[in-house]
């Protein structure tokens, strides 16, 4: 049993209004999580109103969740406060929109499995150990308490989790992946719904413009410390001349890892005039999540995320002074 997992049932008992939301940029996991439970909750409490909070999420993920069309992108609500409002997949901060709802909630409650969120809620249900909040939603539906005879577990609750499942383990490839979540997903599985099909839409297909925006990533990087480190940057002319958006930069960052001998990257993107968004991955030599920290970003070991708000030139260089002391830093942690 996971630690400081709840009775989800027992907790939300005798609500008449609950709120779920997530973080910015609603991913698979992200939108898998609320969906997932607000489904559960709308079975478990068919009189209650549910409502989900979520950034609209891309097509492939909207196609591919049961309940997405219910979700409210406006972040407008007519409940001055929710008698439960639960924040998945992300601290209170990351919500936007949410954020004043959660705060004047009369429960509050955060489940996460982000090694960054201390936990934002009364009830905290955070386990960086997890793959995936998903993963957490799936362990709390289980554990929760009920009438014996009947499955909690529904073919669209199963379909919204395997999707979360899928985007945060990389198709079950990532270190996160553990004997639990294979056996998670494989009881999902037992739901019928067809998850070629999604592993293919949600995780493996890009559009040609983000094809032709990870080729541009790949061919303007750049090697650091012997190959060890990759470093690409994107430039809004980049972007103009393919007629990219933010969203086709999906994919350039994951790709920019897979260089043999390389143990960390970097992928710069400019946001708008100085202000760069970079992404960070690692294959666990490093933790990117304290780099990323050390710029008031956040994220996994493998993976985080951060904004700096420089020239390009100037972003590169403290990025790579962040990974250099980074790596001699984790260095020397093995050896003790
Ligand atoms: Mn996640």
């Amino acid at each position: 049993m996971r630690r400081g997992i709840f009775d989800i049932a027992q907790t939300v008992r005798g609500a008449a209004t609950i709120g779920i939301s997530g973080h910015e940029k609603p991913d698979g996991d992200c939108v898998g999580s609320c969906l997932g439970l607000a489904n559960y909750l709308r079975d478990l409490l068919p009189d209650a109103r549910v409502d989900v909070f979520l950034e609209r999420p891309p097509r492939e993920l909207v196609e591919n969740i049961p309940g997405a069309e219910k979700i409210r992108s406006d972040f407008v609500t007519d409940v001055p406060s929710y008698d439960v409002f639960i924040i998945l997949d992300s601290a209170k901060e990351r919500t936007k929109g949410a954020e004043a709802m959660f705060d004047a909630a009369k429960r509050k409650i955060n489940v996460d499995h982000h090694i960054s969120n201390p936990g934002c809620g009364e009830i905290n249900f955070v386990d960086p150990e997890a793959s995936s909040a998903c993963e957490l939603v799936y362990d709390l539906i289980r554990a929760a308490g009920g009438e014996e005879a009947a499955d909690p577990v529904t073919r669209e609750i199963a379909q919204a989790l395997y999707v979360g499942m899928v985007t945060d383990t990389g198709v079950f490839r990532f270190s996160n992946t553990s004997k639990h979540t294979m056996e998670a997903a494989g009881d999902l599985l037992t739901y019928g719904f067809d998850h070629a099909r999604i592993v293919r839409e949600v995780f493996f297909e890009k559009t040609y413009v983000q094809q032709r925006m990870i080729a541009r990533a790949v061919m303007g990087s750049s090697l650091h410390f012997g190959g060890r480190v990759v470093v690409s940057r994107i430039n809004r002319e980049d972007m103009l001349e393919e007629g990219a958006t933010r969203d086709d930069l999906e994919g350039a960052a994951a790709q920019l890892i897979l260089t043999r001998g390389c143990v960390c990257s970097a992928f710069l993107q400019e946001q708008e005039e100085n202000v760069y968004r970079v992404s960070l991955r690692s294959t666990g030599e490093a933790d990117v999540s304290r780099i990323a920290g050390s710029f008031g970003g956040g994220g996994h070991m493998r993976a985080a995320g951060c904004t700096l708000r420089c020239t390009g030139e100037e972003a590169e260089k403290s990025i790579l002074e962040a990974i250099e002391r980074e790596l001699s830093t984790s260095a020397d942690e093995t050896e003790k």
